[in-house]
C-alpha cells in the first residue's frame, strides 16, 4: 500500500518535471512590451507597484462602500496644497483597488489617470502649473479629491 503510494507520488512528480521541461523549451523570448504612454493624459504620472505605506494622500480602508464623502475622507487629506514643481504620493491603503482621475465622475479632464491601484500601491505625479486639480476615482464615482497647486 505504502509502496504504491510512494510509486504513484514519484510517477506525478515525473510527469510534471516533464511537462515543465516540455513548456520550458517552448517558450520563446518574449521582447519587451512598449513603454505604456497614454496620449489621452497630459500628465504622467508614475505608478510604484511596491508595497508602501504613508504617502501624502492615502486612500483607507472602506472607502469602496458610499459613506466617506459625508465626512469628507474617501482621500485623506481630500484637499492638499503644494507649490508648482511638487510632486504628490498617493497610497491605497484599502484592500479594494482605487484611482485617481482627474476631473469629475460626470466631467473626467483628461489630465491624468493612475489606472487601478492595487491595495498598497503608489502612484506619484509632478505638478508643474499652479491651478486646482480635482480628480476622482474612476471605480467609486463618491471618491472625490483635490490638489491646489500654488
Ligand atoms: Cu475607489
Amino acid at each position: 500500500m505504502i509502496k504504491k503510494i510512494i510509486a504513484s507520488g514519484i510517477i506525478g512528480i515525473v510527469i510534471i518535471v516533464a511537462l515543465a521541461v516540455a513548456f520550458s523549451t517552448d517558450v520563446e523570448p518574449q521582447p519587451e512590451p512598449a513603454p505604456e504612454s497614454d496620449p489621452t493624459y497630459l500628465m504622467q504620472g508614475v505608478t510604484q507597484l511596491d508595497v508602501m505605506t504613508g504617502g501624502d494622500v492615502i486612500m483607507p480602508t472602506k472607502v469602496s462602500r458610499p459613506g466617506c464623502e459625508e465626512i469628507d475622507q474617501c482621500y485623506i487629506p481630500s484637499e492638499i496644497t503644494i507649490s508648482a514643481g511638487e510632486s504628490v504620493t498617493w497610497v491605497n491603503e484599502d484592500s479594494a483597488f482605487h484611482s485617481v482621475t482627474s476631473g469629475f465622475y460626470d466631467a473626467p479632464q483628461n489630465l491624468f489617470d493612475s489606472g487601478y491601484m492595487d491595495p498598497f500601491e503608489s502612484y506619484t505625479l509632478t505638478f508643474d502649473e499652479s491651478g486646482t486639480f480635482d480628480y476622482f476615482c474612476t471605480l467609486h464615482p463618491w471618491m472625490e479629491g483635490q490638489v491646489i497647486v500654488e
